[in-house]
């Protein structure tokens, strides 16, 4: 069992929920964003004027392609203010076992209805490794602002499969995927979650947690914000595109209620994934 709720509106991360994610690799919050937060979440997106203009698609090697967004900078806008909060960004830093974090950057997922691309299996630190990121010290907050089911191709897991360290990754399609033969090993070993969420529900993961999505043949909506965060002590020296590192400055949970910003007036540094010269330095798999 590796979901768990809010007490008062804080999450607390006990030993048993240290001891779920150090296990599995993952953990669900349920309901870590209220109503008014995630729907104040979803304004924020639907009414940006910088994410139509820097969102990309991405060949998924498999015939569609996956529609995202990335920015360095988390911004003091809605969405930056969330990857700020104590419950996001204070629980992860508790989780991957109290060194200070720092944001390493927000995707926005857009799955379009019926034509959502897929993501291969792979770790995020089977790319960030390339970025001369020395630990695997590093982990996302997926946080939906639509219902994931299987049906829309919510995330898919392989719990524990962190244990395994890194394994190798290649360019399929414009993706970094992991070694498909260590994945189908992986399979056998390791339990395949489909980690099905309401929109508010919160999953945090290990950078070397298995993961994937299908693709989105649904009549559904599927849009998610991944932040990904660094621990301080790991930030790389080399220059890569992704920002070095900077305070996060951890924010009270109160703060996203209080926020009315929908553009931020820091610049998020927008990027275009196809500037990463880490994951394109990655061999080919044919
Ligand atoms: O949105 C998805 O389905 C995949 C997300 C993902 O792979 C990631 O954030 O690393």
């Amino acid at each position: 069992m590796n979901r768990f709720g809010m007490t008062n509106g804080y999450f607390y991360v006990t030993d048993k929920i240290k001891e779920t994610f150090d296990r599995d690799g993952f953990i669900v919050v349920k309901e870590l964003f209220n109503k008014e937060e995630v729907d104040k979440l979803r304004k924020c997106i639907e009414t940006s004027e910088d994410i139509p203009k820097h969102a990309i698609d991405l060949s998924d090697g498999k015939g569609a392609k996956s529609r995202l967004c990335i920015w360095n900078r988390a911004g003091n806008d809605v969405c930056g203010v969330a990857s700020r909060l104590q419950k996001v960004a204070g629980t992860l830093q508790a989780l991957l076992g109290g060194h200070e974090l720092y944001h390493y950057h927000t995707k926005l997922m857009m799955k379009e209805p019926e034509k959502g691309g897929a993501f291969l299996w792979h770790q995020d630190y089977g790319y960030w490794y390339q970025n001369q990121c020395l630990t695997p010290d590093m982990g996302s907050v997926f946080m939906p602002v639509d219902r994931c089911t299987k049906e829309n191709s919510c995330l898919q897991v392989l719990a524990g499969s962190h244990k395994m360290g890194r394994i190798e990754h290649y360019l399929m399609g414009d993706q970094s995927g992991a070694d498909p033969d260590r994945v189908q090993l992986a399979k056998q070993r390791y339990e395949h979650v489909y980690v099905e969420m309401e929109p508010g529900d919160a999953l945090f993961f290990h950078s070397n947690l298995l993961h994937a999505s299908d693709q989105n043949k649904s009549m559904l909506r599927r849009w998610v914000l991944v932040t990904s965060y660094n621990q301080k002590i790991n930030a790389p020296e080399k220059k890569h595109h992704h920002l070095d590192y900077y305070p996060l400055e951890i924010l009270h949970n109160q703060a996203l209620i209080e926020c009315t910003r929908m553009d931020s007036t820091i610049d998020k540094a927008f990027m275009d994934p196809k500037e990463d010269k880490s994951a394109s330095s990655l061999k080919r798999k044919e």
